[in-house]
């Protein structure tokens, strides 16, 4: 299949495994929100540096190592521009979106006290919760909750009225990731800076499908993991500002993050190096470069307005399949669908649809305040990236309806 802007049919041949069978039936892979699939161009450049310049960065004077820093400090560059940041050393190379909320989570402990306000979003993957939680716990501070209405959009009236100048931080996702949802956090971040706090947003789920221009945004804190964005696991980046991230302590000690060390004091290395104590995965940041290299080739536009066709006609294929429910439906949504059939338990569809090949995320997503809230267990999330068709979402209906025709 040929669209007006992306050829499917070659970018298809990028992505090997998208030609392996999967219980003797072609795969359909449908879990990009989990994470997405790796191109050969990415792999080629994890081969490149194992077979030519494997070597520990910023340390050695000889060739391999200066070859590995210079490749290691490209990715942090191409990092910066894709999501247009100041300055390179506002990016911090991390493990994953975990590890860069964590980080911030941990360093605001010096300054947050009893009665301090963070408010967070109704519908936040838990590693935007739960390192808060645990904020809180060491400071006194007070979480409180953005709520969501039916739609699954945020309803941002009673945030608006709570901001105060107790409101310290507020932290939200960009894109959810149990129900697709874009959340306007251009208003959310508008408005706590009226308030004088911080905002971290999580753009994990964003970043596979829109750019967020930082700058333009003016955010405090941005986070990403390579895993989403056709890059391996293990690597992803915090953006923060300058002028947060030189106030934050540093969040691990060790080397690589110093500038001078005696037993009787430390002095820490600038940013980012502050923030990148031991030695990082080189390969992986490099590999994360060359993912956004490959994504950028195709171009962002393009397979935002390709993925939105293929949500639109996924949307109203299942649609049509008695008993099912879709659970998210904002004006603005990712290429996410989150649905269970009336009466059945999403791991069981979940199971039949692994049987006919078709991979899909069953379950909570890590996002239980969202189940809760429609007051269901789980759902099953289809999830779709730009290498996927009509063909296989049709093939998701076919299957969806055999589900049902065999578990009603
Ligand atoms: N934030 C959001 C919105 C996410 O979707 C995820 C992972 C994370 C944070 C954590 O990212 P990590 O790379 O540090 O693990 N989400 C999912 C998912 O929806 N299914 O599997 C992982």
């Amino acid at each position: 299949m040929k669209t007006a802007t992306l050829d499917i049919e070659k970018i298809r041949k990028d992505f090997p495994i998208l030609s392996r069978k999967v219980n003797g039936q072609p795969l359909v892979y449908l879990d990009n929100a989990a994470t997405s699939q790796t191109p050969k161009q990415v792999m080629d450049a994890i081969v490149d540096y194992y077979s030519r310049y494997n070597a520990n960065i910023h340390r050695g004077v000889h060739t391999l190592s200066q070859e590995a820093t210079d490749a290691y400090e490209q990715a942090r560059i191409k990092i910066q521009k894709h999501f247009n940041a100041a300055r390179a050393h506002e990016i911090i190379m991390t493990s994953g979106t975990t590890h860069g909320i964590n980080l911030v989570a941990r360093g605001f402990t010096g300054f947050l006290k009893q009665g301090d306000e963070l408010w967070v979003s109704a519908m936040e993957h838990h590693s935007n919760i739960v390192p808060w939680q645990m904020l809180c716990e060491r400071t006194g501070a007070r979480l409180r909750v953005i709520p969501m209405n039916q739609n699954g959009e945020l309803e941002l009236a009673s945030f608006r009225e709570g901001l105060s100048d107790r409101t310290r931080l507020v932290f939200v996702n960009h894109v959810s990731n149990a129900l697709g949802t874009v959340n306007p956090i251009e208003e959310i971040i508008d408005l706590a800076h009226g308030a004088g706090a911080a905002v971290l947003v999580d753009g994990a789920q964003a970043a596979p499908h829109i750019r967020a221009d930082l700058q333009a945004l003016d955010v405090d804190f941005y986070t990403v993991s390579a895993h989403k964005l056709c890059g391996p696991t293990g690597v992803g980046a915090l953006y923060g500002k300058e002028a947060w991230l030189e106030k934050l302590p540093p969040y691990e000690g060790g080397g690589e993050m110093i500038e001078e060390v005696t037993f009787e004091k430390t002095t820490y290395a600038g940013l980012p190096h502050k923030f990148e104590a031991g030695t990082p995965n080189i390969c992986g940041g490099i590999a994360f470069g060359a993912a956004l290299d490959y994504l950028n080739a195709i171009g962002m536009e393009a397979i935002s307005g390709y993925e939105a066709e293929l949500l639109d006609y996924a949307t109203a294929e299942l649609l049509k399949i008695p008993g099912l429910k879709i659970y998210g439906q904002a004006a603005r949504k990712t290429s996410v669908i989150s649905f269970n059939l009336e009466g059945i338990h999403p791991y069981d569809i979940g199971t039949i649809l692994d049987k006919l090949g078709i991979a899909v995320r069953t379950g909570h997503h890590c996002a239980q305040p969202v189940m809760d809230f429609y007051k269901i267990p789980g759902t099953v999330r289809a999830s779709f990236s730009f290498y996927n068709t009509r063909e296989e979402a049709d093939r998701l209906v076919a299957a969806v309806e055999k589900a049902r025709q065999m578990l009603s």
